[in-house]
């Protein structure tokens, strides 16, 4: 006999209402048409209120990309450049410098620093723009480099992770953000970016920052060439890193960002767009399957501002900032705003009838006045 849609969604959502763990199989199936989309987003979303209430975090930040130019060819990404590609820029001191300033004056709490391993580039450059950054802008949270970037910075000075770590900590670096990840599995990872850091070497990355007490980060790059098996190995790969992190301690994930395939300009531009269904599936499961992860957040750059409203229904409570100077996105054929002031996110936020919370990079709630901002209360999320 046929199977409603309910009862094929019945044992799910008797274990998510008795707070238990979804497996590798609940995962797949979930991303079966069997699931209708609002069941299964209703689902998340008592996770995500159980977990963060009515709450919608924000922040201020500006990203910071110092160079697009890259040894590596990754199929999926628009935003690289050849070493002698007319688009391809280097930044000088000065002009770091001038994005810090501009990010003071916005109000940021942040500077998300990501960016191309440049041909040329010395581990001593990478270096500098972190430490004139904190040095002339002691007030930002410098979020930067992620594992392909830390791994390519052991490979120039011969030194390990937890060096490379420990001196750009040292030079004034604050957490790590979720990017390379992409997606773990061999069978897709080997396709789409064969030769950057592999898993093994991301989640030794994440790791070695957590044992340090640094938080981090984590995010998959879905609607490519993977298929429902893949995004569900790869979260599970980061539920059980966090297992350990939290067993031990130590510092750990604290936001999860699914990240949306955009095609155009890329060596994949073949591929259409995940739709807005997709995006809101992908969000509710990940909410599911994550149960240690304190935050989801729908970054509106990636997903247009409709869907992130959306989200903030399907497991997402976190929006990401106002975003300033965003080029992997735009790149890629984002159609989305540069920047949204403050009131805007806010009101985006309102409209969907959660309550807009600034954060900082940390989850403290940010506190303002004439002088400038400081970090207030740790923001709690129950288990
Ligand atoms: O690692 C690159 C992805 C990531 C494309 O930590 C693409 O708060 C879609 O990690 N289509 C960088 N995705 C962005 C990122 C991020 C974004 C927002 C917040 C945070 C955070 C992290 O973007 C890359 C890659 O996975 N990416 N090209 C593309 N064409």
């Amino acid at each position: 006999m046929l199977r409603t849609s309910s009862e094929i969604l019945k044992p799910i959502r008797e274990k998510v209402e008795a707070g238990e763990r979804l497996n590798l199989e609940d995962g797949v199936l979930l991303y079966s048409d069997e699931v209708p989309l609002p069941e299964l987003g209703e689902l998340a979303n008592l996770v995500r209120e159980r977990k963060n209430g009515n709450f919608a975090y924000y922040n201020i930040n500006t990203h910071l990309n110092p160079t697009n130019v890259c040894v590596y060819r990754c199929t999926f990404c628009a935003f690289r450049a050849d070493l002698r590609d007319e688009k391809g820029y280097w930044m000088s001191d000065e002009q770091v410098l001038a994005r810090g300033q501009e990010a003071v004056n916005a109000g940021s709490t942040e500077m998300h620093i990501v960016g191309g391993l440049h041909h040329q580039a010395k581990y001593d450059w990478y270096r500098k723009v972190i430490s004139l950054l904190h040095e002339n802008f002691p007030s930002l949270h410098l979020k930067a480099w992620t594992p392909v970037e830390i791994d390519w910075f052991a490979r120039l000075t011969g030194k390990s992770i937890r060096w490379v770590l420990e001196d750009m900590v040292d030079a004034g670096l604050g957490s790590l953000p979720g990017g390379g990840a992409e997606i773990f599995h061999p069978e897709v990872r080997n396709k789409i970016c064969e030769h950057k850091a592999d898993s093994n070497r991301w989640f030794e990355t994440h790791r070695t920052a957590h044992e340090l007490g640094l938080r981090t980060n984590c995010t998959m790059l879905y609607g490519h060439i993977e298929e429902a098996y893949h995004r569900i190995d790869h979260l599970l790969r980061l539920r059980e890193l966090q297992d350990v992190v939290l067993q031990e301690g130590w510092g750990g994930f604290q936001t999860f960002i699914p990240l949306a395939f955009h095609p155009d300009n890329t060596g994949l531009d073949h591929i259409t767009k995940p739709s807005g269904p997709m995006d809101l599936r992908t969000m509710a499961i990940s909410r599911l399957m994550l149960d240690n992860v304190p935050h989801m957040k729908a970054y509106w750059i990636m997903l247009g501002v409709g869907t992130a409203q959306i989200a903030l229904s399907y497991g997402a409570d976190d929006i990401d900032g106002t975003v300033r100077h965003e080029l992997i996105y735009h790149d890629a054929g984002a159609e989305t705003p540069e920047i949204l002031s403050v009131d805007e996110i806010r009101r985006i936020i309102e409209e969907t009838g959660r309550e807009p919370v600034e954060r900082d990079t940390l989850y403290h709630r940010v506190q303002r006045d004439e002088s400038g901002w400081r970090a207030g209360e740790a923001i709690a999320v129950a288990n």
